[in-house]
Parts: C-alpha cells; structure tokens; sequence
C-alpha cells in the first residue's frame, strides 16, 4: 500500500498541553508520526511518498478564509504581543451569552481575542510551525486520496496534525484543518460521487459532522466514546442524523467504557450497514488508535489483533479507500496498531479492485 508521508508535521512542536485542569505534557506531539513513519518504512508491504503542493484552494472550499488567515498569522501576531511564548493557547472564548441582547460581535483585532474566537476549547496549542505543518497534514490527505482516484484500491495519508474536530470556522481538539473533509469534498467536486467519512476515533469528530451536517453528497459515519462521558461532550449523541437534505446522512455509534474487540466489530458491522445502504464512490477512513485498551487519554479496550479485523472488515466493503491518520496517544503500541490495521485492509482486497463505481472523470 502506498503511503504519503511529510516531515513538515515536525513544524507543530507543542511540548505542553493544558489538560483535565492540569498543565501536562502535550499528548499530541511529534512522536507519534515519527513511531508511525517507522513502523511503515521497516515493513516492505508499504511505499512511502511525499505529498505534492495543492495550495489553499481546497481548503477554502471547506473552510472559513478567516480561518486561514487566522492560523497564517496567530503565531507572529502572538509574539508581538508577548515576546518568546513557545505555546499560544487562548485565554477568553466569545460565548453567544456574552452579548445577550446586543449586536453580534465581529472578529477582534486583538490576538488574545482572535484566539478565542476561532477556537473552542484550551488543548490545542499554536506552535511557530503549526501552519505549515497543517497545510501539510492537507497536503498528505489530499495526495493520498489523488492516489486512489488514479487507481489504488486504497492509500494511507499519515497526516499530523489531525483534522476531525476542526469545523468550517473552528479549530481545536488537536486539530486546526480538517483533512478528512477537505479531501472528501474535493472528491464530490471533481468527480460529481458521492463520498462516505468512516469516523473510528475514539472521539467524536465533531468538526467532520458539522461541515457536512447538511449535506447528501457526503455520508458521516462515527463510532466513538459517548459524548455523556468522552470529550468532546457537546456534540455526538445518537440522536444527531443530520438536518434538511443531509437528514439521515450522519449516524452516530456511541460505545460504553471498555468496550473490547468483539463488542466494537459489531457495531463496526452495523456501520459497514450503513455504508453500504449509502452507496458512496469512495470511503475516506478517519483513522484514530486512541480506542486501543492502553491508551492514556480514553477508557475502550481494544487490541492490535482487533485492529487488524476492523481493518479487514472495513476491506471487504471493497470500496475505493483513503486512509487518513487522526488521534492515538500510546506511542509505544501507535506503530504497530496503524500497520496492523493496514494490513487487515489490504489483506481482503484483490490488487486490481472494479473500478467501476468511480465516475469516469474521475479516472
Ligand atoms: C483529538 B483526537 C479531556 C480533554 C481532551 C483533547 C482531546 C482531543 C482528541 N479532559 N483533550 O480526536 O484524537
Ligand atoms: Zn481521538
């Protein structure tokens, strides 16, 4: 399997996280790609590549400019503001509340505002790189999905940073652009298909669902931690399936504390279900490892076997499959876990799958 790999991730440096209402070591940092990049370039089942340059344009078809423009700049305008902060985490969030029987606010000027209005929450932190490192999290995601419509039945982006909590204006839960969904509309808008979003983190995506909220042409579908419990608290419930001619296009599984492998396959099945009722052109997988049993930050328990068997299970869908890397924090176990996951994809499927549910254009 082809693998798209750049190491422009090493530009988003956060050593400190702000976290449970502790200041702790940041639980997404540079070490995971690089466990993961070793992991792929040891085993020759994989072949590694860089992305290309696909600059703003598709991200400015799903994402605010504002934004952009924001993340562009919040690094330098922060060390203006305080000389040599290595971190920049906002301080004040705007809550509609705040200005309860005003009129609304307009994007401040200030940066300690700026941060707190295009982000949601304090565990995302801006580094001198972080930018470029997510426009190269794009890049990847955008490579890797290019592979599979010129013909791989499948390809793995190791995009890092991750995307799926970045919504159209927002950013956080580790995420700045939204990967998944940048390289799902840019399948709808050059090949006229429809596109599935397989969400397997251990949190809900919340930023995935909301950009595609209201659509037909791209089907959201997450198994995650119940919101009740599981950040990101807000969003992820059962009973949100999407609203006006997206209605029925989102399906969120919500899984119990310690759910383990047999008990995560059949709700794996239920969502391959509904895949399959969709009928999409190509999947795009949002790959995240936090489900695995040792995992620092989440409360599910399953193995590297299990991984392997979603994977494979996933593979029998025989659907045209993007692959893109979001969340897992045991490093120790994070290589292995995404080679063992990938190997269960690529064992189920023939090495020249139909292509005849691709729309010609796409070719
Ligand atoms: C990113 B991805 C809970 C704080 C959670 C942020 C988690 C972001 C996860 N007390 N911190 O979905 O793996
Ligand atoms: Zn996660």
């Amino acid at each position: 399997m082809k693998v798209v790999h750049t190491s422009r991730h090493l530009g988003h440096d956060p050593r400190i996280e702000i976290e449970s209402s502790a200041l702790q070591p940041a639980f997404e940092h540079i070490g995971r790609a690089e466990a993961i990049h070793a992991a792929l370039l040891a085993d020759p089942a994989f072949e590694l590549l860089e992305p290309e340059a696909w600059g703003t344009g598709p991200i400015e078809a799903v994402h605010d400019p504002g934004l952009i423009r924001f993340l562009d700049d919040a690094w330098s305008q922060y060390q203006r503001h305080r000389p040599n902060t290595r971190e920049v985490v906002p301080d004040v969030f705007l809550r509609p509340e705040l200005r309860a029987g005003m009129d609304p606010a307009v994007e401040p000027d200030a940066i300690e505002a700026r941060l707190g209005w295009w982000s949601y929450e304090v565990t995302t932190p801006i580094t001198e790189g972080t930018f470029d490192a997510a426009l190269g999290a794009v890049d990847t995601a955008l490579s890797a999905t290019a592979l599979v419509l010129g013909g791989e039945p499948a390809a793995y982006g190791l995009c890092r940073p991750p995307g799926h909590h970045a919504g159209t204006s927002l950013y956080g839960g580790y995420c700045f652009l939204n990967n998944a969904a940048i390289a799902a509309h840019h399948v709808v808008s050059t090949t006229g298909g429809r596109v599935t979003i397989l969400d397997v983190d251990y949190h809900h995506g919340n930023g995935t669902q909301q950009i595609f909220y209201g659509r037909d042409d791209v089907q959201y579908v997450s198994l995650h931690a119940d919101p009740i419990r599981a950040y990101p608290y807000m969003t992820g419930f059962a009973d949100e399936t999407g609203t006006g001619r997206g209605r029925g296009t989102t399906s969120n599984l919500v899984l119990p504390a310690g759910t383990d492998d047999d008990a995560y396959l059949v709700a794996l099945a239920e969502a391959c279900e509904r895949i399959t009722a969709f009928a999409p052109s190509l999947l795009i997988v949002s790959l995240g490892l936090d489900t695995f049993v040792d995992d620092p930050i989440a409360d599910l328990a399953l193995t590297t076997a299990g991984f392997e068997r979603c994977g494979e299970l996933i593979g029998g869908l025989s659907l045209p499959t993007v692959v893109l890397q979001e969340g897992g924090y045991d490093v120790a176990s994070l290589g292995e876990n995404v080679r063992r996951w990938l190997r269960g994809l690529d064992s189920v499927r023939s090495p020249a799958a139909p292509r005849a549910d691709i729309p010609p254009r796409a070719r």
